[in-house]
Parts: structure tokens; sequence; C-alpha cells
């Protein structure tokens, strides 16, 4: 999708995701937050008609070719676009466990479901501000990054398979400044099967 740049439906229903995130944060955070991103970025792209065959993803992965002035709206509000729509699939109701190849993976790199969740969380918890934290492919290998602000792993060349977005909006409504209630909520409703799906794309 290029632009000008549109988010996705929810693949479930505002609710769905109830009592571990609330239907009132859904609203907000996808129909305002999100598109706003998408707004934003139309704007920032309105008078860069050569970039408009770019879609979000190819835009975060060549900010070189973006014109300097132009470039921090289109990495924030670029990322904002790309970062949400890849966030709201990797969850759902009832949450999974990560199966097969992927808890194979997962064991290998971390030790265990239980160490990979602590480490995830610490990075999640460790990022200071706005941002997100990530469970990425990097050459080939599993590994948890965070990120500041909507920056992406894919401006990094890493291919994300599961993240969390813990800006305040994400969870203020429900958990207030508790990050951490909310992040040991976030686990409920992991999609894994969505997660393994990525996995399995990425190393093609
Ligand atoms: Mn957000």
């Amino acid at each position: 999708m290029a632009y000008p740049h549109t988010i996705p439906d929810l693949p479930y229903a505002y609710d769905a995701l109830e009592p571990y995130i609330d239907t009132a944060t859904m609203h907000e955070h996808h129909d305002k937050h999100h598109q706003a991103y998408a707004n934003n970025l139309n704007k920032a792209l309105e008078a860069l008609p050569a970039l408009h065959k770019l879609s979000a993803e190819q835009l975060l992965k060549n900010l070189d070719k973006v014109p300097k002035a132009s470039r921090t709206a289109v990495r924030n509000h670029g990322g904002g676009v790309w970062n949400h729509s890849f966030f709201w699939p990797v969850m759902g109701k009832p949450g999974t466990r990560p199966e097969g190849e992927l808890k194979a993976a997962l064991d290998k790199a971390f030790g265990s479901y239980d160490k990979f969740k602590e480490e995830f969380t610490k990075a999640a918890m460790g990022r200071f501000g706005s941002g997100w934290a990530w469970l990425v492919l990097d050459k080939g290998k599993l590994a948890i990054m965070s990120t500041a602000n909507q920056d992406s792993p894919i401006t990094e060349g890493k291919t994300p398979l599961l993240c969390i977005d813990v800006w305040e909006h994400a969870y203020y409504l429900k958990y207030q400044s508790k990050r951490a209630a909310y992040v040991e909520a976030f686990f409920n409703v992991i999609d894994w099967k969505k997660v393994a799906e990525h996995y399995a794309a990425a190393k093609k």
C-alpha cells in the first residue's frame, strides 16, 4: 500500500482483547493514534510525488531517499503506520503458546519460553519514554530489541516477528502508569500462530 497511506481495520472486534486490553484503548489507539500517523505521513509526502509509489515498508527501508527536510516526519509517521499495522495482527484471543519450529528456536535462543518472556519484558520495561519492544530475526537468529519513538527494526534490516507498543497511549486508560501490568497482560493475547507465520516467511 502506497500513497495515500491508509490503515487496516483491526483483524478482530474492538473488545476482543478484553480484559487484558480494553475496548476504549483499542478505539483510541487504532482509530485516533494509528489514523493520525497515516494522515501525517500523507501530509509529509504530499509534495514528494517521487515517493508516492513506495509502501510504508519501502519508505522505512530507504529513508536515505527521502529529502532531508522531510526525513524525520517520514521516519516518525511512516514508522507509526507500519509498526501499528504489524502490531494488531500479532494479538488475538485466546492467546496461544509457541509451538513446533518456533518453540524450538525460542528455546535455543533464550533457554525456555519463561526466559524469553523475562527478556522481552525487560526490553519493554527498559525502553525509557515511548517506543516498542520486538522479537526479530536478525541474520537468521532470534533476538530481542527495543526501539525509541516510532523507529522500526526494518530500517536496520531486521525482520520483526512480534512487538509490543509501550507508548503510554497503548495502556494509560486502563493501567495508568503501570506499564509492567500492561506488559504482563500482553502475554495473554499474543497470537503465536501469526508470529510463526512471520518466522516461516523470514527464514525463506
Ligand atoms: Mn501506539
